[in-house]
């Protein structure tokens, strides 16, 4: 086996965004593309070797040949070894775990999660740190610097490693160790929840479905609902993954699970439904009847936490992004607990969670998570979400119900314009951004502005700060838009406009949110002129 040392010159738009790099996957398949970017990893995190990564991804189109490269290049830069997952699969929070459990220097995860798969769909590398959370952008402004100057990388010239078997073989210097990517995840969710109680709700006829979107969830969640805690075999659906997710949309949201959605929308609706994204961080919950909004979800999560044994001792905190709506906050309020808010990505809760200063986070992209690793965690909030039910014994429905009626209701909707032209959707913002001074005291559609700004976060932590994190624009007696571009899409920009009015009176919670915050969403269109800016008559998906 011989080492290589290919040269190479860089190559344009290798920045992270929100979370790791994201390109088409053809473009990650061109001529060093992925080399270029795995070897600027290296050198963004000061060399690999002697070092132990985790390594594993969705299973989307490229996945298992990315996973050889990256192996190669990691024994020709002397990195001591290398867990992977059998098949080259982790989820995302499995990942994590494993990275934090074996001590690892870290971790890369091939994935580019909720985006579509395939060869003409969306391909995405990211690096993980040591305690098993996203790349800080200190990192990755380094990995981003070492990609504008690359000329050359080092690669192992050897045939495959055989990643369908476990155990442990060499590649030249370097270990390789397959495991299985279910079993550790598996274990430690059995650190948090009553899996017994978990038990004896399923038995008692309390019907689950749920929707793995041909992603990677699937060999978790049948080895937890269906053989760990009993459900019948076919409460997992879509349970296989694979590389194109089913010519799907791995995107855990009313609109793209909607067969989900139809289900427990249906007169024999189950209990208790739930669905995953591309690489298992992301879930949605909807009771029968009943769909929960993210937002609310984590507000829940917060206030029922201690019913699960993980959490019996309290919260020592929690944290949403910003743009997430204040449901949390409510929560936190009248339990005394403190409250961050922190830019969008997950990156940004680590050293919260790190520091103890938080157990429980998440953000209005349904995403939430613990303590228990550095990511967010799918199927994590399924089973905190089923230790509630079956410790209160009431259904989604009521227990969201009480939730309003003791903390208020804040109504919620995520509007997006996808593929928006890049520079029209920089001029809108741009537009906004100029105006922040003078909106204060100005009244659109009835409503007047009480403030507005741009999203800068000074972390309380390592005292970083980051700017330019989504222009915030609050409204008289609650109400607030939010309008940021997506750091995650691969085509154009994505405008997303974050929409959120709070409702006391028990009596006017039961609305659709739609309507509910229908002078919201034409205030925010006056103020941002989105029609005019964009061309755009209605957003593409309204979450
Ligand atoms: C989106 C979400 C953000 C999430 C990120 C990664 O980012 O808004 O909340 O952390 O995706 O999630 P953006 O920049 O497109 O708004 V995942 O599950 O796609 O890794
Ligand atoms: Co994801």
């Amino acid at each position: 086996m011989e080492r290589v040392t290919v040269q190479t010159a860089p190559i344009d738009g290798q920045k992270p965004g929100t979370s790791g790099l994201r390109k088409k996957t053809r473009v990650f398949m061109g001529p060093h593309y992925l080399e270029n970017f795995i070897q600027s990893i290296w050198i963004g995190i000061g060399g690999v070797a002697g070092k132990n990564l985790v390594l594993g991804g969705d299973g989307r189109y490229f996945n298992t040949n990315a996973a050889q490269v990256i192996l190669r290049m990691a024994a020709a830069s002397g990195a001591a070894k290398v867990i992977v997952g059998q098949g080259a699969l982790l989820s995302t929070p499995a990942a994590s775990h494993v990275i934090r459990q074996r001590k690892t220097d870290g971790g890369i995860i091939m994935s580019a999660s909720h985006n579509p798969g395939g060869i003409e769909e969306d391909f995405g590398v990211k690096f993980n740190m040591p305690n098993g959370g996203p790349a800080p952008e200190e990192v990755t402004n380094r990995m981003l610097e070492a990609t504008k100057s690359l000329t050359s990388y080092d690669i192992l010239e050897a045939q495959d490693v055989d990643l369908g078997t476990i155990g442990t073989q060499m590649l030249g210097e370097m270990e390789v160790e397959v495991i299985d990517p279910v079993t550790e995840y598996v274990a430690l969710m059995e650190t948090l929840f009553d899996f017994d109680k978990l038990r004896r709700l399923i038995a008692s006829g309390f019907r689950i479905r749920f929707d793995a979107m041909h992603a990677i969830t699937g060999p978790y969640a049948t080895a937890i609902l269906e053989e760990a805690l009993g459900a019948p075999k076919g409460t997992v659906v879509n349970a296989v993954p694979s590389p194109d997710f089913g010519g799907g949309h791995p995107d855990p949201n009313p609109i793209w699970a909607h067969e989900l959605m139809s289900t427990m929308m249906a007169a024999d609706a189950p209990d208790f439904g739930a669905a995953s994204d591309g690489d298992g961080d992301r879930n949605m919950i909807v009771g029968r009847g009943i769909y929960v909004t993210p937002s609310d979800s984590l507000a829940v999560l917060a206030a029922n936490a201690h019913l699960a044994p993980g959490y019996a001792a309290g919260l020592a905190g929690v944290a949403r992004s910003m743009p997430t709506s204040r449901a949390l906050d409510r929560v936190a309020e009248a339990r005394g607990l403190a409250c961050y808010e922190t830019p969008t990505g997950w990156k940004f809760f680590g050293n919260l969670l790190d520091d103890g200063r938080i157990t429980l986070c998440g953000e209005e992209s349904a995403g939430t998570g613990s303590d228990h690793v550095r990511e967010k965690d799918g199927l994590w909030a399924v089973l905190l979400w089923l230790s509630i039910l079956a410790e209160t014994g009431k259904s989604v429905s009521d227990l969201l119900t009480a939730h309003w009626a003791e903390y208020g209701r804040n109504y919620y909707s995520r509007h997006d314009y996808e593929a928006v032209d890049a520079v029209k959707a920089e001029e809108l913002m741009a537009g906004i951004r100029s105006r922040l001074g003078s909106l204060p005291g100005q009244t659109f559609e009835g409503l007047t502005v009480v403030e507005a700004d741009e999203f800068s976060y000074d972390d309380p932590v390592d005292g970083s700060r980051s700017e330019g994190q989504g222009l915030r624009i609050a409204f008289e007696g609650g109400a607030r838009a939010v309008f940021r571009l997506s750091g995650t899409g691969t085509v154009g920009a994505t405008l997303r406009v974050y929409l959120e009015d709070v409702e006391a009176d028990p009596a006017r919670q039961h609305a659709d949110p739609q309507e509910a915050l229908a002078t919201i969403i034409a205030a925010a269109d006056a103020i941002a002129d989105i029609k005019g800016k964009t061309g755009r008559d209605a957003p593409d998906v309204r979450t």
